[in-house]
């Protein structure tokens, strides 16, 4: 980047930079600008100095300012944060005369203080988080493009370096299958094969003794002589499917490979008991959606703890254990809520409906202040009460399971956060998913952390964050551009790399992003609730007539604000929890701006509660106040219907499809969304979907040609992108149905839920693998992160709880 900045200063374009840094500092309103920010202002000079068309592509300063991701003013030098490539960032300081210099990551830490005013050197210096020295002897990946499928670039490297010494590799292997047992029954093999050597005769002897059998005999039938060949329970549940475990075990302790290896492992009956750590409630399967802070993650976890299960008990009839009484459990921990608001939020236990054995544990905070530990309470509060529940709720994990769980995964900040406290007690596999990281979510977060301390809390939950993403074994991201972005953009994770908190402490390297920790798992939809409108036979007419009521028509002033004065428009639809983020009321104003698109469409919403005396949640007020502030401002009146209602899950999938009987329109208009699953739920039923261009959205649909990008910050573009596509449909009765099916087709093949538990369990077995065989010491990084825990943390989780019992 240093060559393309020298370029500009010396040549006819310095003149250009020189003009562009004038223009910013006469316009003063921003002194900090982040990269929308910047486009936007180069667009303007380019305008005002009547450049080419072409001139941001083409000058070198135009491309200098595509790169660059920030900029900051100070007195007469400028600052700029360029992006080169993802995941790579520099830095450089421009003087008044326009020579430069490249600036360390303290430097730059320094100035984004100054800038703040909370820059005090003579106070002494600030402290410094840096994790780069515990990555610097692991394993890392050297191409951007390979981040997140840590899982094969690991495999390939840990098996070349083992198999390079093939003792070592054979007593890997034999310690390996001697570890495994279920509840007192020995799997795999018994004390009959008593070292490394033995194993190798012993599986070609067990391999001439299946082969000649009948391919579907039963395991139950040839048990006794397995058994004295040394082999226990675990290879397979027929003669036929014990030959080709056995006979990739011979090929791995001959010539092993790391294919055969990931094959071998995805076999061994190794994971049968997982906890789904997702604490802050409201999480239940009735009545909970749509309420503040509930939303996908509730959805993504029961229908992950279901498809879990039902994966691993194939698993486990394929690998001859059913007939042992091998049975898997799922247990998803959240808190228990005394005020459970009619919900069965203050149930302790209940059963995840479809399966046999998973299940919702809650578990009460132990802190007693019933004003607030008996109600729900934000994701931004919470922090104060996790310690010790993370201390009850072992108990109760343990109790329930009979034992330790083989697999811990954590959701969001505060699920991470237990999920870390437990894993290191209980010595098991931690797992992260992080829905969204509120610091890429909410601009300058860290920067204004201060400021933002009374409501958002986020020095507790940013410190939460490092921690646990750096604990984790392997952090399951639904997108890549979660960890890394785009070429244009920064990844959720990647703004973990280094930032400020001003008086709090300098991180200078938080995450390592080239780590094989991270790989993308993306998750699916729930196919029995979200399914094609085309596929009639599975539904239920009566269902369709009530939801066609409810959308278009009924008059029911608790649930429906706003009669159409033509229902028979084409419906352009959004659901959303009615939250800033999720922009909604963007949506309405972008519609409010379109008359165009008012003639042809009405607008339906399904969002959160009507009255603002109904919520304690001071973003749903603010939203419900600006939502009718706008359908005044423009007059709607007749032209859109707000449904406040929460749905049981049945009818919100019967919702999607009768939008798509009408040829309706999915919008999506987040201002930022980690990943979207609405846009799942759309695209599977058949809508032409609009998604927003920040996050998720912008890998799961394909612009063009099985939905279309949005950006939510420009509501007039996004309105004529809308009202285009409606024409064109208009005109061409085919193209609604020709986008319809591309969207259906994209779910299908890309995002199930076989396809996301099949992936994440091999990843459990491999890292599971990896973490026995390479003895991998953690334990530096482990007790660094403990210090950060009781150090930071902790002190600050307990002046919350200070302001809590105050209140
Ligand atoms: N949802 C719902 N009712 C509502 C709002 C949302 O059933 O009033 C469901 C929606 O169908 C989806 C989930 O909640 O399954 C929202 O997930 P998404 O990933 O879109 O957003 P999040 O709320 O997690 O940010
Ligand atoms: C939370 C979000 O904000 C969404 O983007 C995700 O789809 C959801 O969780 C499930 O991961």
């Amino acid at each position: 980047m240093s060559e393309l900045l020298q370029a500009v200063v010396e040549s006819q374009e310095k003149k250009d930079l020189r003009d562009f840094i004038d223009l910013l500092r006469r316009d003063g309103s921003h002194r900090y600008l982040l990269r929308n920010d910047i486009l936007n202002a180069f667009s303007n000079f380019c305008e005002d100095h009547q450049k080419e068309s072409d001139y941001s592509q083409t000058s070198a300063l135009g491309r200098l300012i595509y790169y660059t991701q920030e900029l900051i003013l100070e007195y007469e030098t400028l600052y700029l944060i360029v992006r080169p490539q993802i995941a790579k960032q520099e830095s450089y300081r421009v003087f008044d005369d326009l020579s430069f210099e490249p600036l360390t990551i303290q430097e730059l830490l320094d100035v984004r203080d100054r800038y703040v005013n909370h820059y005090h050197p003579e106070e002494g210096d600030v402290f410094e988080i840096d994790f780069q020295p515990f990555y610097d002897y692991s394993p890392i990946i050297k191409d951007s493009k390979n981040i997140g499928r840590g899982v094969d670039f690991l495999n390939r490297y840990m098996s070349s370096k083992l198999f390079q010494d093939p003792n070592q590799w054979l007593t890997a292997v034999y310690n390996f299958l001697s570890l495994h047992h279920y509840n007192g029954i020995t799997l795999l093999i018994n004390g009959r094969i008593r070292d490394q050597k033995q194993l190798s005769t012993q599986v070609k002897r067990a391999l001439a003794f299946v082969s000649d059998l009948p391919q579907d005999k039963p395991y139950e039938d040839i048990r006794f002589e397995l058994q004295d060949l040394g082999f226990e329970p675990g290879w397979g549940n027929t003669a036929g499917r014990i030959k080709e475990s056995l006979e990739i075990l011979d090929e791995l302790i001959d010539s092993p490979d790391n294919q055969s290896l990931e094959a071998f492992l995805s076999r061994i009956p190794m994971i049968f008991r997982i906890v789904l750590v997702s604490v802050h409630g409201w999480f239940g399967q009735e009545g909970v959606l749509g309420r503040p802070d509930t939303g996908g993650q509730v959805v993504y976890v029961l229908d992950q703890a279901r498809s879990l299960e039902k994966q691993l008990e194939e698993d486990i009839e394929l690998a001859g254990l059913q007939g042992l009484g091998v049975k898997p459990k799922v247990l998803i921990l959240s808190r228990l809520i005394p005020n459970n608001d009619g919900t069965r939020c203050n149930e302790r236990l209940e059963k995840v409906y479809g399966t046999e054995n998973a299940w919702i544990l809650r578990v009460p905070f132990r802190e007693r202040n019933p004003e607030i530990t008996d109600n729900w309470i934000s994701r931004f509060e919470i922090w104060p009460y996790l310690e010790t529940y993370a201390i009850d709720a072992e108990k109760e994990i343990c109790a329930e399971f009979e034992g330790k769980p083989d697999l811990i995964i954590g959701n969001y900040s505060d699920g991470n956060l237990v999920a870390f406290l437990l894993a290191r007690r209980l010595n098991v596999t931690q797992f992260n998913v992080a829905h969204a990281l509120e610091k890429s979510k909410y601009l300058f977060s860290n920067l204004y952390w201060q400021e933002l301390e009374k409501t958002y809390h986020f020095s507790i939950q940013f410190t939460a964050d490092l921690i646990a993403m750096n604990a984790a074994q392997c952090i399951i991201s639904s997108t890549y551009q979660e960890i890394v972005g785009r070429p244009d953009s920064v990844g959720q994770y990647e703004s973990y790399q280094n930032f400020t908190m001003p008086d709090l402490y300098h991180v200078v390297n938080g995450i390592e992003l080239f780590s094989p920790k991270f790989n993308v798992v993306p998750p699916g939809v729930n196919e029995n609730i979200y399914f094609p409108y085309s596929k009639t036979e599975d539904r239920i007419p009566s269902k369709i007539e009530q939801v066609e009521e409810l959308l278009f028509y009924s008059n029911d002033e608790s649930q429906v604000f706003g009669k159409l004065d033509n229902p028979e428009k084409r419906p352009l639809f959004s659901m959303a929890r009615l939250d800033r983020i999720k922009n909604l009321t963007g949506l309405v104003e972008c519609f409010g701006k379109s008359p165009q698109l008012q003639e042809h469409c009405n607008l339906i919403l399904i969002a959160g509660k009507l009255s603002t005396s109904e919520t304690t949640d001071s973003e749903e007020r603010d939203e419900i106040e600006k939502m009718y502030r706008l359908i005044d401002e423009y007059n709607l009146h007749g032209k859109i219907r707000w449904l406040g209602v929460r749905l049981p899950k049945s009818d919100s999938g019967e919702v999607y499809r009768v939008i798509a009987d009408h040829q309706g329109i999915f919008v999506q208009p987040a201002l930022f969304e980690a990943f979207g699953l609405t846009i799942l739920e759309a695209m599977i039923s058949g809508l032409p979907t609009f998604g927003t261009q920040f996050g998720g959205p912008l890998e799961i649909i394909q612009d063009q040609v099985n939905g279309f990008y949005i950006n939510p910050t420009k509501p007039e573009e996004t309105g004529q992108k809308i009202l285009d596509f409606v024409q064109k449909c208009e005109k061409q009765a085919e193209h609604w149905n020709r986008i319809s099916e591309k969207a259906m087709e994209r779910v299908y093949s890309s995002y199930t839920w076989k396809i996301h538990t099949t992936k994440l369990l091999s990843l459990a077995r491999i890292y599971g693998f990896w973490n026995f065989t390479s003895k991998e010491n953690r334990e530096d990084m482990l007790r660094y992160i403990e210090s950060l825990f009781y150090l930071i943390y902790k002190p600050r989780a307990q002046a919350l709880l200070e302001k809590h019992k105050a209140q």
